[in-house]
């Protein structure tokens, strides 16, 4: 039974300087380098996600009428019966194939790791690195996880309250066993980050794991 390591998000996009800058973004890289020096033989993968979106990506506020960054917009979907997703504006970010959608300078990443984009279709977001937000259509995530055996998987990265979180919740869905390292996490605001660790508690999810050096 094996092992994988999902790092979420840690983009240019994300970091200080980016268009979307999370608190702390920048420390994480070292952070999550050291992690990797330490433990990548535990590893049988390390994958590294990436929010990847057209320019005109329904989560932007650009995109809507008299809207603002951090607004929210009722979505709805009708592909498996009517489903409504509260969509939060964000600013443009990560545009895909832009130098803000590239994994972080110094980010320790290594030819045998995989990337893998989401967010690329225009008319939903996706938080999460396996499904869109209405689990209407999948990355290759969990086909990769499968066919290599790995039961386990460890996520850090970026942000705790949301691409964290919705990985870790849909890892659970699919029946993996998970291990959030929060301190190798950041997130958009310090209540939010509270409240997705309590829902990530609540389903099961193995949270607070720390491996940091404390001092
Ligand atoms: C994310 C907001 C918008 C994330 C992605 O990576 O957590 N947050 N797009
Ligand atoms: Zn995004």
């Amino acid at each position: 039974m094996f092992s994988a390591l999902l790092v979420i998000d840690v983009q240019k996009c994300f970091i200080e300087g980016g268009s979307l800058p999370i608190n702390g973004g920048r420390q994480l890289v070292p952070l999550i380098n050291e992690m990797l020096h330490n433990y990548k033989k535990y590893f049988k993968k390390v994958i590294f996600s990436l929010d990847f979106h057209p320019a005109n990506h329904i989560s932007f506020a650009s995109q809507h009428l008299n809207k603002s960054v951090l607004d929210h917009v009722t979505l709805n979907y009708d592909k498996n019966g009517a489903f409504k997703f509260v969509q939060t504006l964000w600013p443009d970010h990560c545009v895909e194939n832009t130098t803000d959608s590239k994994l972080a300078d110094e980010l320790n990443f290594e030819i045998d790791d995989v990337t893998l984009l989401k967010g690329t279709d225009q008319n939903i977001d996706s938080y999460s690195a396996f499904y869109d937000v209405g689990r209407f259509s999948q990355t290759a995530l969990h086909s990769i996880l499968t066919q290599n055996n790995i039961k386990n998987v460890f996520v850090v990265g970026i942000a705790t309250d949301f691409c964290v979180k919705f990985t870790a919740l849909d890892a659970n869905y699919l029946g993996y066993t998970v291990y959030v390292v929060e301190d190798l996490t950041r997130g958009v605001s310090e209540n939010s980050v509270k409240e997705a660790l309590n829902e990530m508690e609540q389903d099961g999810l193995f949270v607070n794991l720390n491996i940091c050096k404390k001092n």
